[in-house]
């Protein structure tokens, strides 16, 4: 028995089949295309981090300083978004880190590749090693932690640890 042809050559089977196949292939690619393009902006925000970290590890080391201001090993230290000038990478913000500031510490201050700032957090609490000092990314949702975290100068708490954060450790040294 011969199947009866269509202008194009093409059977009503053989058509199934073809967009049965594009179907498969888009099924299996699509999400695979979403995957790499989270991966690869991990992988740019883990880029990001490791420049911040160096830069706030060598404002720590010129003024003995952390970020704000305080004092080396100084507890309860506040967060800050890194572009907060008192964070001390672009400028020596009203002079809080003395004549020892030999920065700036970054040529530019980055956004992170969900377009939310990157943070400074000195009590980065809930990540597997328990409290540590991290420059973090907020990740796709853009928030931190326990609470959403306000993108101005002050810090609006509830920065820690959830899954999709991506973040750099700082050790005082
Ligand atoms: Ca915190
Ligand atoms: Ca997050």
């Amino acid at each position: 028995m011969t199947q009866k042809r269509n202008k194009s050559g093409w059977t009503l089977v053989e058509i199934a089949i073809v967009v049965a196949i594009i179907g498969v292939v888009l099924s299996l690619s699509v999400p695979n295309v979403v995957g790499i393009v989270n991966r690869s902006r991990v992988k740019a925000a883990e880029s990001d981090l490791q420049i911040i970290a160096a830069a706030i590890t060598q404002l720590m080391r010129d003024t003995g300083k952390l970020p704000g201001g305080q004092p080396l090993g100084t507890p309860g230290s506040p967060e800050y978004p890194i572009n907060d000038p008192r964070c001390g990478l672009a400028t020596n913000y009203n002079n809080i880190f003395g004549t020892r500031w030999k920065g700036p510490y970054l040529d530019r201050i980055p956004l992170d590749p969900w377009s939310t700032q990157y943070w400074y957090d000195p009590d980065y609490n809930g990540s597997p090693q328990g409290v540590i000092t991290v420059v973090v990314s907020l990740g796709p949702n853009r928030k931190g932690g326990s609470g959403v975290v306000n993108p101005t100068y002050d810090n609006a708490g509830g920065l820690n640890h959830e899954a999709d954060n991506v973040y750099v450790r700082i050790l005082e040294r």
